[in-house]
Parts: structure tokens; sequence; C-alpha cells
């Protein structure tokens, strides 16, 4: 028995060869019951006569119903709708130094993955497109073990403590008399809870910005959230936050445009997901790790145990260790994405906790959680939560086990199975907690050092460009526009006063109220308190006043690849084939892709008399769906403004702010059929047809993502 971590090898189809031996296909079989009985006709139950009572008897119908009958199980209590895939996991440089997990030291191990991106607070069935925060699971399947790096695509949260956890749930969940809104924060409940709680300001500035309301699944940062730890060879501990960065940088998509795609494909992001596998567009993150030394833990002006705080990256930076490809769709929905099960506490020696209360409350929650979700104790024997490492214990029987454990030794001690199986030293790869010191009194306290609320909401409202602040603005405006309760309004309005006044005021003047002097907490909630009890929570002078991280638009790692972006062509018979095939060509070579869309499937025939084919109807397209529009030249595209789905099509991606081309016979179109202002930077035009240089600097532009610009003259 060594410790088997390394052994050199590609690892990345480990887990698929695992999962292939549970995979089952029909093709040239017969159909039989569940015992394996060949089933003769599937169409009728068996009666009594042709017109009589059917019989009791007929067993084929009663497996058949009965297994319909359960064939749901409870869907998880939060982050419900979720799209999940397959992929791998390879190291860029050793982690040695600061862990010993496996996967995190030997380069050549090319780790598997399963991933689970999900919404919040909607039900299984609600829309994709919801202001919601994002989860971001990513499940490994080491050779030491499964380590769970259970995130979200922010980087805090909105609570300090787990004890509120449920309160904040049922407070974001739609209500519980009616069960309104669905997947929606922008309700009474909310925000009566949130106006009470100044600890979530910091997340409140994060879930009313564009990261709420991300353009693609494939395009949203993830982080780990806690500070955890990382621990040496030596046993040495390292306080670590992990970042995944997408490798197609960070884009959202814009309010009124999330609500018309919510309408338009509700699956939006999870249909994007997997359309972009299936086409071999595999998505990619780089894992990021922010390394504090343990003497370092109180240099910061926050508490790194604080799950409301972040570390700002100028203090310290983001070391890129390694990358995460997503190359391959679940086979089976229910079996894999729905079936999965994530714990923040399945973790591989070299990965520990911190004391973090939020964590430490979440160590107990997902075991419980799997109990009622998957029915058993014996989840993790579910094919995809089955770790590929070898697994061997004396916990046995239960709902559905699948292990035949063979022996009559169960127990251990025992001498009569040899003492198999074997605890292992840690040396041997055996998984030892760090050795922390705790010396305490037992107390039901915060730590003082949380008090500090509202430091880090400024810091991210002051990192944000303009325009982004405008949308934070924006989406409070709409959130608290839709509160009933005036006085849960004015108390927000108190609240967002101490974060930042401008943005109140803005906030203040569409809800058609001042801001309040004093915040008014009729209840004690017990936050933040100091010695004399005073409720309002103290301020520090933080260490970095704004952060170009935390901005989409700002961001260093931005980037401007078009690369699997929809460019919908604005088409119709008589449209200039070679005007089509210039831009088309040109979009391909970054890896974009052009719709042709028509007034019907089939073809349309080309100005030059050829036959294009067509991809998309204007009953079914809509601009929201799209990135960027193009009217092609042609002595028949005046026709365009004969098809009324045409001015909303391009009104939409105007107000949307989406970057538009035109040319020729086109830009008349243009003009003709839109609230488009003659002279916009973010609408391209050229005389000439077929043009080449159109094509190059429309194509510069869609590396903007948006045209946010506009916002101010519309
Ligand atoms: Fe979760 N969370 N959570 N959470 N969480 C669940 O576990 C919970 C928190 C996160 O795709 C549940 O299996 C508590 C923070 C993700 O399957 C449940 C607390 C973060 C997912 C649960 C938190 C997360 C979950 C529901 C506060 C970001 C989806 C179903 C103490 C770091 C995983 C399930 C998937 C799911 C409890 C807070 C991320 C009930 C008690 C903070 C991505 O166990």
């Amino acid at each position: 028995m060594k410790n088997s971590k390394k052994t050199n090898q590609d690892n990345s189809d480990g887990k698929q060869n695992d999962l292939e031996q549970n995979k089952s296909n029909a093709e040239n079989e017969f159909l039989t019951t569940n015992q394996g009985v060949k089933i003769n006709d599937n169409n009728n139950s068996l009666k009594s006569g042709e017109r009589g009572p059917s019989l009791l008897e007929d067993f084929i119908l009663r497996e058949k119903i009965t297994h319909f009958d359960h064939e749901r199980i409870p869907e998880r209590i939060v982050h419900a709708r979720g799209s999940g895939a397959h992929g791998y996991f390879e190291l860029y440089n050793s982690m040695e130094k600061y862990t010993k997990a496996g996967f995190l030291n030997d380069k050549s191990i090319k780790t598997p993955v399963f991933v689970r991106f999900s919404t919040v607070a909607g039900s299984r069935g609600s829309t994709d497109l919801a202001r919601d925060v994002r989860g971001f699971a990513v499940k490994f399947y080491t050779q030491e073990g499964i380590f769970d790096l259970v995130g979200n695509n922010m980087p805090v949260f909105f609570i300090q403590d787990a004890m509120k956890f449920p309160d904040l749930i049922h407070a974001v969940k739609a209500e519980p008399h009616n069960e309104i809104p669905q997947a929606a924060s922008a309700h009474d409940t909310f925000w009566d809870f949130i106006s009470l709680m100044p600890e979530s300001m910091h997340m409140i500035m994060w879930v009313m910005s564009d990261r709420a309301i991300p353009r693609s699944l494939r395009m949203m940062e993830g982080f780990g959230v806690h500070t955890f730890r990382f621990i040496n060879e030596k046993n040495e501990s390292h306080f670590v936050k992990f970042h995944w960065k997408p490798k197609l940088g960070t884009h959202g998509v814009a309010w009124d445009e999330a609500q018309k795609i919510s309408g338009k494909n509700s699956d939006f992001h999870k249909q994007d997901l997997w359309e972009a596998i299936e086409a071999g567009n595999f998505p990619e993150w780089e894992l990021g790790v922010q390394i504090i030394p343990e003497s370092d833990e109180h240099k910061f002006d926050f508490d790194l145990l604080d799950p409301t705080k972040l570390v700002p990256e100028e203090l310290v930076p983001v070391t890129i260790v390694g990358k995460m490809v997503l190359n391959k769709n679940p086979d089976n929905f229910f079996a894999e994405t729905e079936q999965v099960a994530f714990h923040p506490g399945h973790i591989v020696p070299g990965i520990d906790f911190s004391n973090d209360p939020l964590l430490q409350g979440r160590l107990f929650s997902y075991t419980d959680t799997q109990l009622s979700r998957l029915g058993s104790p014996n989840f993790h024997e579910i094919p995809i939560n089955r770790a590929i490492a070898p697994m061997h214990n004396n916990q046995r029987d239960g709902h559905m086990r699948q292990e035949i454990a063979k022996g009559k030794v169960s127990y251990h001690p025992n001498s009569l199975g040899g003492g198999c199986p074997f605890q292992a030293k840690m040396d041997q790869g055996g998984f030892v907690s760090f050795n922390e010191r705790v010396d305490a009194h037992k107390v039901r306290e915060r730590s003082k050092s949380f008090s500090d609320h509202f430091s880090q909401a400024a810091l991210f409202y002051n990192s944000q460009t303009p325009i982004e602040q405008d949308h934070i603005a924006s989406a409070l405006s709409f959130e608290l526009g839709k509160v009933e309760t005036v006085s849960i309004r004015e108390r927000m309005l108190g609240l967002l006063n101490q974060v930042n006044t401008d943005l109140a005021s803005k906030v203040a003047k569409n809800l058609g109220i001042p801001v309040p002097k004093n915040i008014e907490r009729p209840i004690n909630h017990g936050v933040g308190a100091d010695d004399e009890g005073n409720q309002e929570p103290s301020k520090v002078k933080p260490n970095v006043g704004s952060s170009d991280a935390l901005s989409m638009l700002k961001n260093p790692t931005i980037s401007n690849t078009i690369a699997t972006r929809q460019i919908a062509f604005l088409c119709t018979d008589g449209v200039s084939a070679d005007s089509i095939k210039v831009m088309k060509t040109a979009l391909q070579n970054v890896g974009a892709k052009a719709v042709i869309i028509a007034p019907h499937l089939g073809t349309i025939v080309s100005a030059e008399g050829t036959e294009i084919p067509v991809d998309q109807t204007y009953k079914i397209a809509a601009s929201v769906l799209f990135d960027g529009v193009f009217i092609p030249s042609g002595k028949g595209i005046a026709n365009l403004s004969k098809i009324k789905e045409v001015k909303e099509f391009l009104n939409d991606s105007y107000h949307h702010c989406k970057f538009i081309a035109a040319e020729a016979e086109g830009v008349q179109v243009l003009k003709n059929n839109s609230d488009i202002k003659s002279k916009d930077p973010g609408v391209l035009t050229s005389e000439n047809g077929a043009d080449k240089l159109l094509a190059t600097s429309f194509i510069k532009a869609l590396g903007r993502h948006r045209f946010w610009e506009r916002e101010k003259s519309l």
C-alpha cells in the first residue's frame, strides 16, 4: 500500500471509462420488462374482452405505470435549474510548494471533471436569464478521491453565517402564500430581508450588476468564495482563494434583453452550452489561486474568514495554475446533471477548510440534502458520483445498495479479515486534518472583524465604469420598483446611501422618494452590534479604493474574441450572395457564426440567381438571440422593409447596444426601419457591396461585445 498519487498518466478518460459500464443502448434489441421478459404488445393493456375492464394481472402495464409514477425526485431546494458537462483539468505548473494534492502536483495527470452550472432561486423549469447568482460547481475525479469546488460566479455571498441561509432562501424564493414570483428577486420578501441585513450589501452590488445576467455560461468567472487551505507535504498551511477565468471573457446582456430572451428561449444558456460542446467549441477556464501565508491572516482590513469579502487582486495577485476544458455533453440529463451530488466537504489530502462560519455550515448541509433528494446514503454509488479512486470501507447496506461486499467482516479493527481495509498513514495518502490550534470559549457570537459591511460594497461600485454603475442603479430601480411596501424601499435607500450617495439618489429619484437621513431598522436583528449594542455596522478605511478586476469592462483579462458568437444576417430573395459570402467568410475565419434569416425556410434566390439555404425565419429569430446584425447588399434587399419583424429586430439590436453593419442597398433598409440615429459609431455602414473592409471593422467592433455608450443617447 503506497501513496498512489504520482502515476504519470493522462487520466482524462478515467471517469468516462468508469461510466461506460452503466450505459445502455437499445439499438437492435427487443423491448423487455425490467425483468428482461420480451414484450409482444406495447400498445394495449390486458382486458377482459376488447371493450371490457383492464385486468389487475397485467404485470406489464402495472410495471410501466408504477415506474412512471415514481420518475420524479425532489428538485434541489436551491440551484434547482442546472446544466452539466464533462471535461478535464490540466495543470500548468506544480503547486507542490503549497499543496500535496496529486492533481495539483503532477503535470502529467489530466483529471476528469464534471461541472454543473445553475441559477439559484428558480425551479427546475424556470428561465435561464433570471437576474440571479450562478452556481459553478466542479467535481474533480482525482486519483486520491473526489474534490468538489462548489462555487458561484460571484466571489462573495449575501450572509456571513450559515444560520441565516434558510432565512435568505425563504426570502428570495417565490412567496409562500401564492408562489409568486418565479426565479426573481424583485419582490417584497427578498428586499425586506436584505434591507435588514446590511452584511448583504457587497453581494447586492454584484447581483445588481450585469454579472447576474451572463451572456453565456461559457462567459462567466467562477469563485470558490470561501477561504480554503492548501496543505503541503511538510504539513504547512497557506490560505487559498480559488478563481476560474473564462477564456472567452466575462460578458453580460442588457436587462431588457434578458427579459425578452426569457420569453423567446428560456433554455438560452443551457442550449448555448450544449451546442458549443456539440460543435467542438469546447469552453475553457483557467484556474487561478490567491495564496496567503498563515502569517498574513490578520494583515488585511477585513477578515479572511468573512465570506462577504474578497481579497482584492491588487493585494494578492491571482496566479494561474491550470485549465479546465469541457468537451463532452452528458448522455442523460437525469442520470448525470440531476443526480450529481456536490459537497464542499469532498476534499482530498492537500486541501482543507478554513473556519469561515458559512463554509462550516455548508459542510453539514450538502450530505443532508442529498439524503432527501436522492433518497439514500448510497448516493455515492450513483455512477456520476462514484469516485474513480478505489473505495473500500465498512459502511454497508441501505436503500439501493449496489456494492456486493464479500466476506463476513464489516468492522474495524478486525483480525478475521486480516485487518483490512487498512488505515492509511499520512505518507501513504491518508487524510489528516490540519492541526490548527483552537482554544476558545463556546460562544454564539459574530467576530467584530466581520462588522464592516459597506467598504467592499463601495469598492465594487467605485471599480465599475460609469456605464456599469448606471446598470446597477437601473437594476436597483427595477427591483425596488417592484417592491410594494414603501418602508422596505426606504430602508434600502438608507443602506445604499452608505455605499454611495450618488447611487442612492439616482435610485431614490426613480422611486420617487427621498433618501432617508437615518436608517430605520425596526427589528433588532443582532448583526454587527458593537459593545454598546449599537446596531450601526462599523466602517473601516479600505486599503484598495478601486480594482479593475471587479469590472467586466475594465477587467485586465477581458477577451476580445468573438469565437462562437452568432451574427444574424437579415436576408430575403434578391440578397447579394457575394455580400453574404464576404461577411460570412470573415466571421467564420475568427470562429463566429453567420445565421441566415429569411421569410421562409428552405432556400432563397440571390440577386446573382443562386440558391441560399436559410437557417431561421423571422417568426423564430429575434435580435435578443444574436450578438450582432448584418444587412447585406443586393437589389432585392429593399423588400426587407415589407417584413414587419425586421423593424423590431433592428430596434432591439440598437436599444441593446449591439453592433450593426449594413452595406449598399442594406443601408437604406436600416435607415427606413429603425430608430437608429445617423452618426452612431456602433452602426457600421458602407456604400459598397461585398466590402471586405466593412467586414474587418465589423469584426473588430463585435470584439467589444456591446456599444454601451449608445445608452446615453437612447
Ligand atoms: Fe449551496 N447548497 N449552500 N452555496 N450551493 C446547495 O446542495 C447551502 C452556498 C452552491 O449544482 C444545496 O446539493 C448552505 C455558497 C452550488 O448541484 C444545499 C449554504 C455557495 C450549489 C446548499 C450555502 C454555494 C449549491 C442544494 C450557506 C458558493 C449547486 C442542493 C451556509 C460558494 C450544486 C445541493 C449543484 C447547492 C446549502 C451557501 C454554492 C441545500 C446551507 C456560499 C453551486 O445543500
